[in-house]
């Protein structure tokens, strides 16, 4: 038998084969799949983001890993191969948590981490058996590392992607990790992520966590277990992680560089509208994020716009803080309504959304804003989110910034992916925006 693994990407602009950018990161699941799947079954992947998807190529069954933005253009992907006879499996976020909607378009739907069903569901697909759904278990496989033979020569970072947790205890309104895990937390052996980081044969690593403090004494156990490996990392933790001195210590002891923070927004009725009131109050904000930058430690913060309490004010502040700290990253994302979250149900309930499968509309554009903002346009909206990034990321601001990065960690090598990433987030300032999401396949040869 033989299977073809497939990472969609967002959509590709008409006539565009690929996506420009600088070095992608490399994809985790395809790695994770591939070392579940026995030797006597051949595999190949193609990452849609980088090259051209072999439609006619020989092969017994498809797997596409399938997040919200790729649905509509997995959809299509499938579409292609069902045609051909070839029966596709989709998974992942988004038919985790749509798995109606993604039923209509695969021949299997699993939600869920593959852990627990991928030897069944793979000899189901030998014995042409192949079930319409499998339900996954949701925490980590003892000793299971991703196999990254499967990405071939293709070209991707240097960083290597490691999972240490899976999910998170807490529960904001908009976020699509809590509702996929029903705000639990799954932790993953020490041992198995040092062994994991030792295998890739890398130095540099993102910790793919959403909250790697989501434990504090987990994540202290593990930051002494990373000292001896002398890695660098970056990673995703909240704010809360600087009320403990002894974490930051051993974080920046095992080569934590940068650690992006949810701030999300400056103003509490957001906050508490969220479901995050549970972050800091205002006035220690300040304080932890100094505290935090005192370690050595960079910052990429994000904030969210688009709730009700987002007057001008909110913009203009939230800039005003990031200038302020100096940050090493940010990112200022408008609110999306992602399907099966809380955030989607209540706008739903509200009547505020234009369209409540927004994400599946044709012509639907990475940017647009699929609701009713209160106080503007929507248009207005998306428009004051990239104006914020465009002054965030000017050329002044990054010279200035980066003066505050070399003297926090006096590095070139941090000084090098500091001026590369900021001129690479750049340029993705208008290079993903009006991206069209799903767009039709005009790249397949007729
Ligand atoms: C690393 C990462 C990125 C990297 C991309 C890395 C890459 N090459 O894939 C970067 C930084 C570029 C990125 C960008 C974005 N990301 Co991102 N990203 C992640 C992150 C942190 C880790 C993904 C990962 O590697 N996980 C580890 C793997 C092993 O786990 P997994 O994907 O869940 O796979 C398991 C199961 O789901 C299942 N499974 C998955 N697919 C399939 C398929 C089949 C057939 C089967 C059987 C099983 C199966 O089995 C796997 C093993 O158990 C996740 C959050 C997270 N913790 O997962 C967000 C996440 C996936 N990203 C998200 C988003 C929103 C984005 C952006 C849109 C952000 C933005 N505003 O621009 C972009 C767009 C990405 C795109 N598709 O082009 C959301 C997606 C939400 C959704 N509903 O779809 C997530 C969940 C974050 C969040 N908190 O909400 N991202
Ligand atoms: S802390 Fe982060 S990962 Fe956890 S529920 Fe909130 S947004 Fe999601």
């Amino acid at each position: 038998m033989k299977i073809t693994y497939i990472l969609p990407a967002i959509g590709k602009k008409k006539g565009q084969k690929y996506i420009k950018t600088w070095r992608l990161m490399e994809p985790l699941v395809i790695s994770t799949l591939k070392a579940m799947t026995p030797d006597d079954i051949e595999t190949e992947f193609f990452d849609d983001r980088m090259e051209l998807i072999d439609y006619d190529t020989k092969t017994d069954l498809v797997i596409i890993s399938v997040e919200m933005y790729t649905s509509n253009r997995a959809y299509k992907i499938a579409h292609e191969f069902r045609k051909r006879g070839i029966r596709v499996v989709g998974g992942g976020y988004h038919p985790t948590l749509m798995p109606e909607e993604s039923l209509k378009h695969f021949d299997c739907v699993v939600q869920g981490n593959a852990e627990g069903f991928w030897h069944e569901l793979l000899e189901d697909a030998k014995n042409n058996q192949l079930k319409k759904t499998y339900q996954g278990s949701n925490g980590f496989k003892k000793g299971l590392y991703p196999d990254r033979s499967i990405y071939g020569d293709k070209k991707y970072s240097i960083l290597g992607l490691v999972e240490t947790g899976r999910g998170c205890v807490f529960n904001c309104e908009f976020c699509t990790i809590t509702s996929a895990y029903e705000k639990k937390y799954y932790r993953r052996s020490v041992e198995d992520v040092v062994e994991d980081i030792k295998q890739s044969g890398k130095k540099y690593f993102f910790f793919v966590d959403d909250n790697i403090v989501a434990d504090e004494d987990y994540a202290i156990e593990l930051f002494k277990a990373l000292i001896p490996l002398k890695i660098k990392w970056s990673g995703q933790g909240s704010l809360t992680m600087a009320r403990n001195d002894r974490l930051l210590e051993v974080m920046k002891a095992s080569g934590c560089m940068v650690i992006l923070i949810g701030y999300e927004s400056m103003n509490v009725d957001n906050l508490i509208q969220m479901g995050k009131q549970w972050t800091v109050s205002m006035g220690e904000r300040d304080l932890l994020t100094e505290k935090i930058h005192s370690y050595g430690i960079g910052i990429y913060a994000t904030f969210v716009f688009g709730n009700e309490g987002d007057s001008h004010e909110v913009f203009e502040e939230s800039l005003a803080f990031s200038m302020k700290h100096k940050f090493f990253f940010v990112a200022f994302n408008h609110l999306l309504p992602f399907p099966g979250t809380r955030l989607h149900d209540r706008l739903i309930r509200e009547n505020k959304l234009h369209d409540n499968e927004w994400w599946l509309k044709d012509g639907y554009k990475y940017g647009d804003i699929p609701y009713e903002p209160v106080g503007y346009t929507p248009e207005e909206l998306s428009d004051k989110c990239a104006d914020l990034r465009r002054r965030f990321f000017h050329i002044g601001s990054i010279l200035k910034r980066s003066i505050e990065a070399f003297k926090r960690q006096p590095s070139l090598f941090i000084l090098f992916v500091f001026l590369s990433q900021n001129l690479n987030l750049r340029r993705e300032v208008d290079e993903k925006l009006r991206l069209p999401v799903g767009c039709g396949l005009d790249e397949i040869p007729k």
